[in-house]
């Protein structure tokens, strides 16, 4: 197959919110310092959704949405020689060319080098799409377009990992997994002692949970609108304003979510329900639903002098942040994180040593499991209470 156009099948969407079509759709050859990908498994994230829906100004149609997935290389473009045909990867949406101006800070791991075109939906070299429908051309998206069976992504997008790894659980390490842990650790540096505040307990907050669990935090306070998120199947329907540590379902609770709090029980703004119940507020806290009121909730929970907030969400197209300037004046800290501050190729493959090594989980993350075909049905799971992560066998 190499250097040919490969057909495969792929999802498509042709259009904000119409059910994605499998369609055959072809897959040109890489070009220079491109890989091309035979995708064997891709999870399904929020943000598919988000972009799916429309509201994502970067959204282009027709494209082929996916961004957390694993696979093989199947060929490479000129030039290419950190990956060769037959190695296993994980496609980054966060690029790392170590070349960049932001490779080189120190200071990020956002990387400017193919970001220009990753966002309007083609390869970098010609500015133009390898996957195409009897001559139309579909745009990519986010760099990865997994929800294909073969996918083509600049080299810098592309982590080469152990052989040994199972990639229909590795896959979830190119997004949400990730994200959680590295906001934690890399973004707000969370210490050991602190008390930690999770608004958002689907995969990318409970990876939240995770990293502070691991990072020492006293406390770790989830927050959800969805008891089922820590009920999981018990008829815990009533359940009281705050439920302590024995009565969480053994999947959040796992996590090592602490205390659960569901706003819709309280009168009181959420923010204020955690600054009473903390003694002045948390020193750290996660918005990982990407709802810009419940960002200033996070914002505003945080302690007088030093508590950090931290936006993992990611917000529709017109939504606006807004707090009192006093809080930042007061010594709060507002940041954001994108792939939790990770380094893609560098560091995604110590994640899946990691995870070889049981040192973090992801099959915990994992609920369900089905095929391309049922895509759509998949997309429709993740709005059920039950569901994290849906691993598709492509
Ligand atoms: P998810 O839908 O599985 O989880 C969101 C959770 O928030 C759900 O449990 C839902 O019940 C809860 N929720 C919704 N509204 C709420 C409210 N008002 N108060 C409290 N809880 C509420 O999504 P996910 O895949 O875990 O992703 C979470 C967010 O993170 C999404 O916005 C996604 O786009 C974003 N994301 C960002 C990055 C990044 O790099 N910054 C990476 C991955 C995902
Ligand atoms: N196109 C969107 C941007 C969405 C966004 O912020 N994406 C995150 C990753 S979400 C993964 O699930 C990210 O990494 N952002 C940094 C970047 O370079 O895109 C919009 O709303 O405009
Ligand atoms: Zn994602």
């Amino acid at each position: 197959t190499q250097g040919q156009v490969i057909t495969c099948k792929a999802a498509v969407a042709w259009e904000p919110n119409k059910p994605l079509v499998i369609e055959d759709v072809q897959v040109a050859p890489p070009q220079a310092g491109e890989v091309r990908v035979k995708v064997l498994y891709t999870a399904l994230c929020h943000t598919d959704a988000y972009t799916w829906s429309g509201k994502d100004p970067e959204g282009l149609f027709p494209c082929v949405l996916g961004h957390e997935a694993a696979g093989i290389v199947e060929s490479v473009g000129e030039g290419v020689t950190e990956v060769q045909p037959g190695d296993h990867v994980i496609p980054c949406y966060q690029a790392e060319c170590r070349e960049c101006k932001f490779c080189k800070s120190g200071k990020t791991n956002l990387c400017g080098k193919v970001r220009s075109a990753t966002g309007v939906g083609v390869m970098m070299n010609d500015r133009k799409s390898r996957f195409s429908i009897n001559g139309k051309p579909i745009y990519h998206f986010m760099g990865t377009s997994t929800f294909s069976q073969y996918t083509v992504v600049h080299d810098v997008s592309v982590a080469k990992i152990d052989p040994a790894a199972p990639l229909e659980k590795v896959c979830l390490l190119g997004c949400g997994v990730p994200t959680g842990l590295g906001a934690v650790w890399n973004t707000a540096k969370v210490e050991p002692g602190s008390i930690v505040a999770v608004f958002g307990l689907g995969t990318v907050g409970l990876a939240v949970a995770e990293g502070a669990k691991a990072a020492g935090a006293s406390r770790i306070i989830g927050i959800d609108i969805d008891s089922k998120k820590f009920d999981r199947g018990t008829a815990l329907s009533n359940l009281s304003k705050i439920v302590n540590y024995e009565l969480l379902g053994i999947a959040t609770k796992n996590f090592g979510v602490t205390e659960f709090i569901n706003p819709k029980e309280h009168e009181q703004p959420i923010q204020q329900v955690i600054v009473d119940l903390t003694d002045g507020g948390v020193d750290y806290s996660f918005e990982c639903i990407g709802n810009v009121s419940v960002m200033r909730a996070a914002l505003e929970c945080c302690h007088k002098g030093w508590g950090t907030s931290v936006i993992v969400g990611v917000a529709a197209s017109g939504q606006e942040i807004s707090t009192r300037p006093f809080q930042l004046v007061t010594g709060r800290v507002w940041k954001g994180t994108a792939f939790g501050g990770f380094k893609s190729r560098s560091q995604v493959p110590s994640l899946v040593d990691k995870y070889l090594k049981k040192e973090i989980k992801v099959d915990e993350y994992i609920t369900h499991s089905m095929t391309l075909a049922d895509i759509n049905k998949a997309f429709d799971l993740m709005h059920d209470g039950d569901c994290l992560r849906v691993v598709l066998d492509m």
